[in-house]
């Protein structure tokens, strides 16, 4: 079974993951991993924090000359900024894990909170999430995201001008990503248990990204207020070519299973829980009405938000890939899957 844990603190020494059941004889460089940790650093509105690291991966084992050998494979993400690990902080703020944390552990230091609950975390899970890319891209299954809007605004220009406009103001912004899968067979998930649906495990998936408050797949909310002619999408079959449909409404999932269309995820993101011009909140120590804690932070996350969503929407589909395909080699996993392939097309 393909698993990860994620460890490490925002500004304690380093990230590390452990991907787990990867298959043996896959290519695979740090440079590779590096190019999402790079994308997922980019993007307007982000904060000062970006400037300062250079997010880099040291891959520690699994891999020995170029190719995974079919061991965990850890990876090490080192942190240059570290000088805030040691200040303590006792104004918890509104919408971030920092008093639902502290009541949670009896901490009276939030610092013990944030530093875990912080988003510097899917460092980690992108470059997990790049060496599932990386195996799904061998079958050519591309993932590929964008932003939909920031802000209510969808042109980049008036997007941008709304964050320095939110900057200006001590405010946040949020807005929706999407996340498009394509060349995915038919066959992946299930509908025969709840778990093995496909369409709840990655919907858990993005809802997993911080700050993330909404998913959707396909036509998604969309559907409440439509007949059923306009929501279902209509099956054809011509020989030699086998089945197909005109439109892609269900966003490639039906039943809690892959269809062969493209996988079409949008998630919503909620603005950033550290204001500038920070929102009342009451001391932790003292029960006073206070301010919540202000600390250097991003004023809109969504671009780096949509990189994480390709790295979690790979390792769920990864995963889904392995578990109707999976074999311990990667010859063995291409076996598998032609021999599907044929026999799908004898249906
Ligand atoms: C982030 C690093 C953090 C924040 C941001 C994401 O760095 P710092 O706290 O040192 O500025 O920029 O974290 C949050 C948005 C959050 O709510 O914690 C990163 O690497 O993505």
């Amino acid at each position: 079974m393909l698993r990860f844990l994620t460890a490490g603190e925002s500004h304690g020494k380093a990230l590390v993951a452990i991907l787990d059941g990867c298959p043996a004889h896959l290519p695979l460089t740090a440079q590779e991993l590096d190019r999402d940790l790079f994308r997922r650093q980019l993007g307007y509105g982000r904060g000062p924090r970006m400037q300062l690291e250079k997010d880099r991966v040291e891959i520690l084992s699994g891999v020995r000359k170029g190719k995974t050998i079919g061991s965990p494979i850890a990876l090490l993400i080192p942190n240059r900024s570290t000088e805030l690990f040691e200040k303590v902080v006792t104004c918890p703020r509104p919408g971030h894990a920092d008093l639902a944390g502290a009541l949670k552990y009896y901490h009276k230091d939030i610092r013990n909170v944030l530093e875990r609950a912080s988003a510097r975390e899917t460092a980690a899970r992108v470059a997990v999430g790049a060496i599932c890319r990386k195996l799904l891209g061998v079958f050519k299954i591309l993932i590929k995201s964008r932003v939909v809007e920031i802000g209510g605004f969808t042109q980049v220009k008036e997007r941008q001008k709304a964050i320095d406009q939110a900057k200006k103001e001590g405010e946040t912004l949020g807005g929706v990503f999407e996340v498009v899968v394509k060349g995915i067979p038919p066959g992946l998930g299930s509908y025969v248990q709840a778990d093995l649906r496909l369409d709840g495990r990655l919907a858990q998936a993005l809802m997993s990204i911080p700050a993330v408050k909404g998913v959707e797949i396909g036509l998604g909310f969309g559907v409440a207020n439509l007949p059923g002619s306009q929501v279902h999408d209509e099956i054809y079959y011509q020989k030699g070519k086998g089945f197909s449909r005109k439109t892609n409404r269900a966003g490639g999932i039906e039943g809690g299973v892959t269809n062969g269309e493209p996988i079409i995820l949008r998630a919503v993101v909620k603005p950033i829980a550290t204001l500038r011009k920070p929102l009342s909140s009451v001391n932790l120590l003292t029960k006073k009405e206070s301010l919540a804690h202000v600390e250097r932070s991003d004023v809109c996350a969504v671009e780096p938000a949509a990189v994480v969503g390709e790295a979690v929407v790979a390792f769920a589909l990864a995963r889904a890939f392995l578990e109707k395909f999976g074999g311990d080699s990667l010859e063995e996993i291409k076996d598998n899957y032609s021999s599907y392939q044929k026999r799908i097309s004898m249906l």
